[in-house]
């Protein structure tokens, strides 16, 4: 059934990750109130900027916008279902709570513009026209993926569809990204490069050395830090000498922003400032947005170094839920609209499950096709 925009609580169905109850500050590891309180004002404030934002945007652009960040939602939802029936096999990052990145930031791309990512790429994949059925059959490893079955959860991939990946190691990408926008730049395509990475990259000397060149280089890209606030049980107050990553960028003297990633129309405004630099003036940007994720790592992450408080206090600025208030107080959808979009996604999701359910595992003479290393 779908939501109704002011049932908060009950929007992310997904159990959060398990807390280990030793860090919580109550007893028997409930919710602190007073922090969940604390993040509903902060909640408040952010709505008035965003019913702003909404009224300048149009309403199948913002009805386009919800649908992917609901669909993600719900196909990750899924995939965690399956992954515990044991139809998704290896590693398997979800993206859930950090959905208002991908859609704010690639929602404002020209389809021709090109994405690279780390391995928390679903979501990212399907924004970019991979569909909800190649990247299921993906995830099960089977023939019908977008890589035949021989990329799994962490390699989703389409030239097609200028999505390049789907990376494993961390900041990996950053390299690769840079070299992609070089590429446009010497080819005079007009494509813009968005390439995103985790906290965690930043402290890699990839992230540096491509930054550098990049400005040095003017090249046409946006380079996004998804700030989900941990790499894997390592939070980033344990692992960074400073908080302020976008300033980062100041070393090269680089454009850069801070985001809240909980709101998908401020990550909308800010990236159409930074690909608008990036295709009119050929120069980059960093773009920090700060989220946070909902679930584990992965699936196999037993979450034992982050609180219940936390999830919770995150968890009141569902991104989703954010949007859906702001979109039903601007006049723009009703519970119906909402109702509708939850169907389709819902719809999308199933008819995913079923394709990859049916679709055959890969020929054994494909097993060393397409493999370069
Ligand atoms: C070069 C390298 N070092 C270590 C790892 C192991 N590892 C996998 S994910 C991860 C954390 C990365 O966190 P972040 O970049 O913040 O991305 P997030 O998982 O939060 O999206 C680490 C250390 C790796 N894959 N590659
Ligand atoms: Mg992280």
């Amino acid at each position: 059934m779908a939501k109704t925009a002011t049932s908060r609580k009950a929007e992310t169905k997904t159990k959060a990750a398990p807390a280990d109850g030793s860090k919580t500050s109550t007893k028997n590891g409930n919710v602190d109130f007073a922090v969940v309180e604390l993040a509903k004002a902060e909640y408040q404030k952010r709505r008035k900027s965003q019913l702003e934002a909404i009224k300048k945007t149009d309403k199948k652009t913002l009805r386009a916008m919800l649908y992917e960040m609901v669909l993600g939602r719900r196909f990750e939802e899924k995939c965690a279902e399956v992954y515990r029936m044991g139809k998704i096999g290896g590693f398997c990052h979800l993206y859930i709570g950090q959905e208002a990145i991908a859609v704010g930031s690639m929602m404002a791309l020209e389809s021709t513009d090109t994405v690279i990512t780390a391995y928390r790429d679903h979501v990212q994949a399907m924004i970019k026209g991979i569909t909800p059925e190649a990247v299921m059959a993906e995830l099960y490893g089977k023939e019908g993926g977008c890589v035949k079955g021989k990329g799994g959860s962490m390699h989703m991939f389409s030239k097609e569809h200028g999505f390049y990946g789907g990376h494993g190691i961390v900041g990996g990408q950053i390299g690769v990204g840079t070299g992609m926008a070089y590429a446009a730049k010497y080819q005079k395509t007009g494509q813009v490069t968005l390439c995103f990475f985790g906290e965690a990259a930043v402290n890699q000397g990839i992230f540096h050395e491509s930054l550098n060149m990049a400005q040095l280089w003017k090249l046409p890209i946006v380079y996004i830090c998804e700030n989900n606030q941990y790499g894997m049980g390592t939070s980033q107050e344990r692992a960074m000498s400073t908080r302020n990553i976008a300033k980062k960028a100041e070393a090269f003297e680089m454009a850069n922003e801070f985001v809240d990633g909980m709101d998908v129309m401020a990550v909308r405004d800010a990236s159409i400032r930074a690909i608008e630099r990036a295709r009119k003036k050929s120069e980059p940007t960093l773009l920090e947005i700060r989220a946070y994720r909902f679930m584990g790592h992965s699936m196999s992450d037993p979450g034992n170094y982050r609180t219940r408080e936390e999830i919770a206090k995150y968890q009141e600025r569902d991104p989703i839920v954010l949007f859906k208030d702001s979109l039903k107080e601007s006049g723009v959808m009703t519970d119906k609209d909402f109702e509708k979009i939850e169907q389709e996604a819902m719809d999308a999701t199933e008819k995913a499950i079923k394709f990859a359910d049916e679709s055959p595992y890969p020929n054994e003479s494909e097993l060393l096709s397409d493999v370069y290393a």
